[in-house]
């Protein structure tokens, strides 16, 4: 089994600002414990992100054309905006695991809006780190 784990805008930049919300992990940290995860679980797993719209639509069709099982994705901002992305998801017919980080619901009203949950197998927010192995972990005992 293989899973994409695909990160959006400015997750390049955890643990440097806004820790309050984000906790205090970089993106090089979450990559090790999914990786960590991963081998537990004895799956294989690919990392990636991007801070722009198409690579990432792109990348939805590189985990399609490499075979890969589900997609994890926390497509932070353009979770909001992005219909190119959710074209792409529908596109590729895999499991979908939206992840956050924070909890969205929360904090503005604007981020209550996601163009991917309705096509997710799964939704995970608020818990940090372990959304992302709890996706996996689920995707797994599926
Ligand atoms: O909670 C999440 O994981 C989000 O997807 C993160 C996005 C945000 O736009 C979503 O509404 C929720 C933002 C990621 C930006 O990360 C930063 C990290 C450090 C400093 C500034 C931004």
């Amino acid at each position: 089994m293989k899973i994409s784990i695909i990160n959006g805008p400015n997750l390049n930049m955890l643990g440097v600002r806004e820790p309050e919300i984000y906790g205090t992990l970089s993106l090089a940290d979450i990559e090790a414990q999914c990786l960590d995860q991963a081998k537990k679980l004895g799956i294989e797993m690919s990392f990636s992100q991007s801070n722009h719209e198409g690579e990432i639509v792109e990348l939805i069709h590189a985990a399609h054309e490499a075979s890969h099982d589900a997609i994890v994705i926390n497509a932070a901002a353009f979770t909001h905006t992005s219909v190119a992305i959710l074209d792409a998801l529908k596109a590729v017919n895999l499991p979908i695991y939206e992840v956050h980080l924070s909890n969205v619901h929360a904090r503005e009203s604007f981020r209550h809006q996601s163009y991917i949950s309705a096509i997710a197998t799964g939704v995970i927010c608020g818990l940090g780190v372990e959304g992302y192995l709890a996706a996996m972990r689920a995707i797994v005992l599926k």
